[in-house]
C-alpha cells in the first residue's frame, strides 16, 4: 500500500509523492540544489524557483543567524551564559527548513534550533535569558508558533505529533515540524510519534538534522540504515537532503509541508549536515573525534557555498556584503548589551509557578527558602 492509496484529502488536491519518494521505495540520492560549489544544480522532484531578492535575504538570514549564535557562545565563555547549545554548521538545514514555513505552521524544536527561532521572529534575547538562566521558558510558543526548547531528547515529536492531530480535527490546513537529532531517532518515544502520525495521517514533517554526532555518539551507532529510509517501515516518505544547502532544504521542506496539510500525511526529512562546534558549551569535541573529519565538512560550509553563488551569478555586489557584516555587528552589539543588562529575576518566582493554585508544601518551602536567603543579609556571608 503506498501512501498515496491511504490519503485523505482535506482541503486542496493534493500535490503528487514523486515515485522514488514513495515509501518502501530504492535510496534516493541526496538532495541537492546548491553544489558547495555555489553552482545551482535541479533535481527533477524538487524544482525551485527563487529571485535574486530571496536569495539574498537567506544569505543574510544565515549570516545573522551564525553571527548570534559565535556571541552566545562567547557570552558562555564570559560566564554571562550558563550553557549554549551551538549551531555552528546547520545553519542552511535551519534557515532552509524555517523559511518554509507558512505563518500558521508551528514548530516543536528540540534545545538547538536558534535558526528556526530567528526565522519564526523570536527575539534572540529570549533565547539567551533561558540560558542565562533569568527566565522560566523564554517567549509565548503560540505568539510566535514556536514551541518552548525541548531538553527531553526527542519528546517533543509526540507533542508535535498531538498537535498535529488536532490540526486535523480542526479541519485546518497547516502543517507542523518536529525538529530532532540523529540521536534522538532511537528513542522510543520518536519511533511512537512516527506511528501515531502515520496512522493517523497527521500533517506532521519530522525533520531530523543528521549532525553525525549525538554529544560523543557517531550515528553509526544509532543505525544500521540511512535514516531517512525508517519511514519506509513506518508507511510515510523518507527524503534525505543535504542540509548545508539552503535552498534545497527550503525546497524539501516546502513539498513536505504542503504533501502533509494536504492530507497526505507525514514525512521524515534527514537533513543530512554536520554539528562543527561542541554538543555544548560543556563539552569537549577532540576528545572523541578527528580534526580532518571537521576540516572535511568546513568545505561544505552552507554560507559560504551561498556566498560564491551570488557572487558568480552577480546577483549581489559589495556593497549588499558590507552592508549584511554591518547589520551583524549590530545585532553582535545588541545581543551583548542585551544579556548584560537583563535584570536578575525575583527568586521567589519560581515558586509561584509550580501549580496554578496555592499548595501548601510550596508555600513552606518558599518560607524556607526566604528565610534562608534573610540568613545572608546584613551578616559577614554578605
Ligand atoms: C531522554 C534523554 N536522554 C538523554 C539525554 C542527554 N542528552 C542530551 S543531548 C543528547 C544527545 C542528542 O543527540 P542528537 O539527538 O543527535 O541531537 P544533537 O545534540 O546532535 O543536536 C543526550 C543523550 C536527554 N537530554 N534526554
Ligand atoms: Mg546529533
Amino acid at each position: 500500500m503506498t501512501v498515496k492509496s491511504t490519503a485523505r484529502a482535506r482541503k486542496k488536491a493534493a500535490p503528487s509523492v514523486p515515485d522514488n519518494l514513495q515509501a518502501g521505495s530504492a535510496a534516493p540520492e541526496l538532495v541537492q540544489l546548491l553544489t558547495p560549489e555555489g553552482d545551482r544544480v535541479e533535481h527533477p522532484d524538487f524544482p525551485l524557483t527563487t529571485t535574486p531578492e530571496e536569495l539574498r535575504a537567506l544569505y543574510r538570514d544565515l549570516v545573522l543567524v551564525r553571527r548570534f549564535d559565535a556571541e552566545a557562545t562567547s557570552l558562555q565563555r564570559q560566564g554571562e551564559l550558563g550553557l549554549w547549545a551551538s549551531l555552528l554548521g546547520q545553519e542552511a538545514a535551519q534557515v532552509g527548513s524555517g523559511r518554509a514555513m507558512r505563518p500558521g505552521d508551528y514548530a516543536f524544536p528540540t534545545y538547538r534550533e536558534h535558526g528556526v527561532a530567528w526565522c519564526r521572529d523570536v527575539d534572540p534575547l529570549n533565547l539567551l535569558g533561558m540560558f542565562r538562566g533569568v527566565n522560566h521558558g523564554g517567549w509565548d510558543p503560540n505568539e510566535k508558533n514556536f514551541h518552548l526548547y525541548t531538553i527531553v531528547i526527542g519528546s517533543q515529536t509526540l507533542h508535535a505529533t498531538g498537535y498535529a492531530m488536532g490540526i486535523t480535527k480542526d479541519g485546518a490546513d497547516d502543517a507542523v515540524i518536529a525538529y530532532f537529532g540523529d540521536g534522538a531517532s532511537s528513542q522510543g518515544d520518536v519511533n511512537e510519534a512516527f506511528t501515531f502520525a502515520s496512522v493517523y495521517n497527521s500533517p506532521v514533517v519530522f525533520f531530523c538534522q543528521n549532525n553525525q554526532w549525538a554529544i560523543s555518539e557517531p550515528t553509526t551507532v544509532q543505525t544500521r540504515i540511512p535514516l531517512y529510509r525508517r519511514a519506509a517501515g513506518f508507511g510515510f516518505p523518507g527524503v534525505r537532503v543535504d542540509g548545508n544547502d539552503v535552498l534545497a532544504c527550503l525546497a524539501v521542506t516546502r513539498w513536505a509541508l504542503d504533501h502533509a496539510r494536504t492530507g497526505q500525511g507525514p514525512v521524515l526529512i534527514e537533513a543530512f549536515t554536520y554539528r562543527m562546534g561542541a554538543h555544548t558549551t560543556s563539552d569537549d569535541p577532540t576528545r572523541y573525534r578527528l580534526n580532518e573529519e571537521t576540516e572535511a565538512w568546513k568545505a561544505k560550509d552552507p554560507i559560504l557555498r551561498l556566498k560564491a553563488h551570488l557572487e558568480k551569478e552577480g546577483l549581489a555586489d559589495e556593497a549588499f556584503f558590507a552592508e549584511v557584516e554591518a547589520e551583524s555587528e549590530k545585532l553582535g552589539l545588541r545581543v551583548r548589551e542585551g544579556v548584560r543588562s537583563m535584570p536578575d529575576p525575583d527568586p521567589t518566582l519560581i515558586f509561584d509557578h509550580v501549580y496554578s493554585e496555592p499548595h501548601t508544601l510550596v508555600d513552606e518551602e518558599r518560607a524556607e527558602y526566604l528565610d534562608y536567603a534573610a540568613s545572608f543579609e546584613g551578616g559577614e556571608h554578605h
